[in-house]
């Protein structure tokens, strides 16, 4: 029985959204369909990762999901696009409108300034898996997680971070087998490419992640936002370099020499930087 206490953060329809100390904990909430994203909850999914980059009070994000399902009891994290929502031109939502939006949901996870961590209980499929990929880390049920590339069962392709980036994680050969054959793996298989930081047993993975948040919380939270942004920078071009040239703004603004930049405009005069070039 885990000893944390998560509180409710907000109520969802398709998502669970949960904070304690410093986590935020956002499930997939439909374990009947293995966790499928439907539009409603990509929309939830960005109302919740969007509140936990704005609260202070949050260092580290878990993407986890609800379970086991009610009808034969099998773990998943997340079997990606609903394809029973999936009309001629793409995802529909309740107001007839197509769209999915999950990429936006990929690049709020990427771009966070906040550690992001992956919790798989179960299958990790289709969009479910590109999610996985593009997580800061990613802790695997050792009983119950499986991966699968499925886009090219269903006519779809994560060529973003879900197949390129993934290419950047367990080389070239190893994902064109994941994509091109869309074969099972395990939590071990998943580990030894490289694409899963630890295998945990199924009953400690919630409290093993939450102790991994704890450890994150522990660090400065500067080093994790720049160390991160750094780490995104080469693979994400120009957007990673304004990403982190933003963070490097933020510290500059922090400086005697800004301030003096700010003062001189507002009293109308001319600055005076003291000529300090620092080698
Ligand atoms: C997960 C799998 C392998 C599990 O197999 P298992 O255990 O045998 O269960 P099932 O009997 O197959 O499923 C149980 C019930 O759950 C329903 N269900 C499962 N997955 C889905 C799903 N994705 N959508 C809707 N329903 C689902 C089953 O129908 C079943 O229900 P009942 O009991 O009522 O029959 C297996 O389930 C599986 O292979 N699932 C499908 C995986 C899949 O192909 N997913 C889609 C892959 N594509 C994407 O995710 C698109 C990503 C995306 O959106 C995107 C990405 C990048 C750029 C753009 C986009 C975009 O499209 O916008």
């Amino acid at each position: 029985m885990s000893k944390i206490e998560w509180k409710t953060a907000r109520e969802f329809e398709d998502i669970t959204y949960k904070k304690c100390n410093g986590v935020a904990r956002i499930a997939f909430n439909r374990p009947d369909v293995r966790n499928a994203f439907r539009p409603k909850t990509t929309a939830e999914l960005l109302v919740a990762f969007h509140d936990a980059q704005e609260d202070t009070s949050i260092g580290v994000v878990l993407l986890s999901a609800e379970g086991p399902s009610s009808k034969d009891g099998v773990w998943s994290f997340c079997s990606g696009g609903d394809q029973k929502a999936r009309g001629h031109q793409g995802y529909v939502g309740d107001d007839g409108y197509h769209r999915l939006n999950i990429l936006e949901v990929q690049r709020l996870i990427r771009f966070m300034p906040k550690a992001v961590i992956c919790v798989v209980p179960g299958w990790a499929v289709g969009g479910g898996h590109s999610l996985h990929v593009v997580c800061d880390m990613t802790l695997a049920s050792k009983e119950h997680a499986i991966f699968k590339q499925t886009d090219a069962d269903v006519t779809s392709f994560d060529g973003g971070y879900g197949s390129a980036y993934l290419a950047k994680m367990v080389g070239q050969k190893k994902a064109r087998e994941i994509f091109f054959l869309g074969r099972n793996y395990s939590a071990q298989e998943a580990f030894e490419m490289g694409m899963v930081n630890a295998v945990i047993p199924h009953d400690e993975l919630e409290d093993t992640a939450y102790e991994w948040a704890q450890e994150v919380l522990a660090k400065s939270p500067t080093s994790i936002k720049m160390l991160k942004f750094a780490m995104n920078l080469t693979d994400d071009g120009m957007v990673g370099q304004q990403v982190f040239a933003g963070e490097a703004t933020r510290l500059a603004y922090m400086t005697e020499e800004a301030k003096e930049g700010r003062d001189a405009f507002l009293e109308k005069r001319k600055p005076n930087f003291e000529k300090k070039w620092l080698p």
